[in-house]
């Protein structure tokens, strides 16, 4: 069948066998074919559906989730692998959609893989930038900013011609609907909804990633913006929003008048989820919609207090949006007579500052209005929504006890295992079965944990992970790695809070041990990936360092033995499948009560990494499921760095001036040694960051560190007793499944059935 259809199609579109077409060309062909296949898998249907409407999905490369959601992708790779084609590397060709910055868009793209997998009927809704995020380069150790193209003439997007009108003060836009099918895995599908708009202009883009900003027209889905919560608030973001959402309600009640619901009782046929508050004017543009349809504004207002539900990923106060009015009056103000009788209505009723939509400075909360006309409010992690109730959110909490609800995040194991690591699928099914769909299955692993053989079989599954991983590194960014090193891994969006920071200082401990002549007993490879928003002059700082960092221990031949540093340019989704499954240390290491969740830290657990992190997000579910002895934890508690910030008692200075082995590391940053590598504008930029202020508490938790990824190391070196801990990491990382987060949030706010 696949043989014949793909042959048939492979001459259809290039008069050729398979045999004889070259990777872009089976690409294209697989393309269609797979396409093929997904119009004949049946649409998910249900008496309710859920709208998961977010600003971002991150949902990578497509080809071979799609193949093996549909069932058929062992099939496709030996057919290939008959005619000497190898469908990793076909794989390669595809462009990654990259419209998403980092854990929200990725969380996304896995809920909307385990909504169809659970056979729920729910569609994604958001933008179709044309060059989703930027793409990094480094040019002189420092990081630049180009476009980054992904849309081709054939690709997974259909356009469905559908439009809608979107009105903004000054002129109306068109909008162009583009759908993705989402297959379940060996279930029906659902969409990823994609507005663009028709009038669209590509040539107004200038060098790097700069436009012209005030031609809305032609610019409001070219970029996504980058993660800029420290910048003011831009216009054309709020043009983005309200576009994004105004299509999605009028869709909503398109898609429910179609099916001959009564729009009076929108709650029963429809759940619509907030991904953060870049969707938040949901809820005015609905309450308009409804009142245009003859529906009454109080009846309304209630109809879409039953519908909405409000997620939240942060707690860094910079990053809670906040829109002045005006600014909302000069883009949409048919919303805004609405937002301020929300307010008004607030304030009628309780009289607390805090909790009003509207501040006195006269900008809208947009948290605040969720949680007043939502249903329900869910952090992304224990942690997070117990600090959310108690402090971040408690004056919310206080009133609406009720709405407030955990629901720690998940990842989906059909792209964080068995699309990114064959090896360790195949050696996890010669031991349990039904783990694909029922991820709790892999605790059977544990019946092995004395079983030499077995635990032999996971070092060598590994060890093949790092090769590969080198090879791949070699080809594409001429890096070189040892293999037989301890891969020490830290990817994620560059942030203070992130603390890069931290282990930056750490190679540079290293680099003077090694110096001084302490060896460690095993070489060791520190890898980092991580792109910084273009506005954030710390975070591209922090990126200089640790290049400066990779250059002066790579042509020391004293230390190159020893240890390696690298840092892999432009980290995104299919990197880090790369990575991922190569990962020994897995570094979790921000600052307590700072990160919501995280969900790199799960996929690493998964392929068998083990953290080295703080008790913070969703570490803290980590480290209860796998116990002391299969996880590094340290550094202070959430409520010790939640009460130094009370107190303003944390002085960076003074770790600097009474510790001499932190002023040592701190000042190495600006040794001759660094200063001839580097800018020297930048390197002290950072140096005195670090002293003067250390917003996010870097040497707070330094010394304790290097502790502990000392302790790491050294137990790393006896392989069976480390081969114990991978195995209890990937048993136990089953209730980090997103089918599991998924099956929670449908039982508790979505109830589709
Ligand atoms: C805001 C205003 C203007 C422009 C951009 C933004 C913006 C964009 C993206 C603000 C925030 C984001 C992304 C936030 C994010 O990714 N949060 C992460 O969400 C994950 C999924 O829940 C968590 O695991 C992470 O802990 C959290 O940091």
């Amino acid at each position: 069948m696949l043989r014949d259809e793909l042959n048939n199609l492979v001459q259809k579109r290039n008069q050729k066998t398979i045999g004889e077409a070259d990777d872009r060309e089976l690409y294209g062909a697989l393309l269609e074919y797979t396409k093929e296949k997904l119009k004949d898998t049946s649409p998910i249907q249900g008496d309710k559906k859920l709208y998961y409407i977010s600003a971002e999905f991150l949902i990578g490369k497509l080809l071979s989730n799609n193949l093996i959601n549909l069932g058929i992708y062992d099939e496709t790779a030996r057919l290939l692998k008959e005619y000497g084609k190898d469908l990793a590397r076909i794989e390669e060709m595809e462009p990654e959609p990259s419209l998403g910055n980092g854990g929200l868009g990725r969380l996304a793209a896995c809920f909307l893989d385990s909504i169809a997998t659970l056979g729920l009927s729910g569609d994604g809704i958001g933008l179709n930038y044309h060059m989703g995020l930027f793409k990094q380069i480094f040019e002189n150790r420092r990081q630049k900013e180009v476009p980054n193209p992904w849309i081709e003439p054939e690709g997974w997007l259909c356009d469905t011609g559908i439009s809608f009108e979107v009105p903004f003060r000054d002129f109306t836009l068109t909008s162009a609907l583009y759908d993705i099918d989402v297959a379940g895995y060996e279930n029906g599908k659902n969409k990823l909804h994609l507005f663009d708009v028709k009038s669209i202009d590509e040539g107004i883009i200038r060098n790097g990633i700069t436009f012209d900003k005030r031609e809305v027209a032609k610019n409001l889905t070219l970029f996504l913006y980058p993660d800029d919560s420290d910048e003011a608030g831009n216009l054309l973001r709020i043009y983005q929003q309200y576009f994004m959402v105004s299509n999605g309600a009028q869709l909503i009640l398109m898609e429910c008048e179609e099916k001959g619901w009564d729009l009076r009782k929108l709650h029963e046929h429809v759940a619509i989820q907030i991904n953060d508050t870049h969707p938040s004017m949901v809820i005015p543009e609905l309450i308009r919609l409804l009142v245009k349809k003859n529906i009454d504004f109080n009846e309304a207002i209630e109809i879409v207090e039953k519908t909405c539900a409000y997620t939240n990923h942060t707690i860094l106060a910079e990053a809670l949006e906040k829109w002045p009015v005006h600014y909302l009056e000069q883009v949409a103000p048919q919303i805004v007579p609405i937002i301020k009788e929300l307010d008004v209505r607030v304030k009628a009723k309780y009289n607390n500052p805090e909790v009003a939509i509207i501040d006195e400075q006269g900008r809208v909360h947009m948290a605040n209005m969720d949680i007043h006309y939502g249903y329900s409010v869910n952090g992304v992690a224990a942690l997070h929504t117990e600090i959310l109730k108690n402090s971040e959110l408690k004056a919310f909490y206080d009133i609406y006890p009720q709405k407030f609800n955990n629901k720690t995040n998940g990842i989906t194991f059909r792209r964080w295992l068995l699309h990114c690591n064959h090896e360790l699928t195949e050696w996890i099914g010669k031991y349990v079965d039904g783990f694909q769909k029922d991820a709790d299955q892999l605790q059977g692993l544990l019946e092995y944990i004395d079983n030499e053989t077995v635990l032999d079989e996971l070092l060598a599954v590994k060890h093949k992970k790092k090769e590969e991983l080198s090879a791949y590194l070699k080809e594409t960014q001429g890096l070189t790695l040892d293999p037989n090193s301890i891969f020490d891994i830290q990817v994620k969006r560059l942030h203070e809070y992130k603390r890069q920071q931290m282990n930056a200082l750490y190679a540079i401990y290293k680099y003077l041990e090694i110096k001084a002549g302490r060896k460690p007993a095993m070489p060791i490879t520190m890898i980092f990936g991580a792109k910084a928003a273009p506005a954030y002059h710390i975070a591209k700082d922090i990126i200089h360092l640790i290049l400066c960092i990779q250059s002066l221990v790579e042509s020391d031949p004293e230390v190159s033995p020893y240890l390696n540093v690298v840092m892999v340019e432009n980290y995104n989704v299919t990197m880090a499948e790369h990575l991922i499954p190569a990962c020994d240390i897995s570094e979790q290491i921000s600052l307590a009560s700072k990160e919501a969740s995280g969900t790199g830290n799960m996929k690493f657990m998964l392929n068998g990494a083990v953290t080295l992190g703080t008790e913070d997000g969703a570490n803290v579910e980590i480290h209860e499921l796998v116990g002391d002895e299969n996880i590094y934890i340290f550094g202070e508690s959430s409520d010790q760095v939640i009460n130094h910030y009370k107190n303003y008692d944390y002085r960076a200075a003074d770790y600097y001036i009474n510790d001499g082995q932190i002023r040592e590391l701190i000042n190495f940053i600006i040794s001759p040694e660094m200063m001839k590598i580097g800018e020297p504008y930048h390197l002290l930029r950072i140096h005195a960051e670090l002293i003067q202020k250390d917003w996010f508490m870097t040497l707070l938790d330094l010394k304790e560190y290097i502790g502990a990824k000392e302790r790491a190391y050294a137990d790393y070196e006896d392989r069976r007793s480390w081969s114990k801990k991978m195995l209890v990491n990937i048993a136990k990382a089953g209730y980090f499944s997103s089918d599991r987060t998924i099956a929670e949030y449908n039982k508790d706010i979505w109830k589709l059935k």
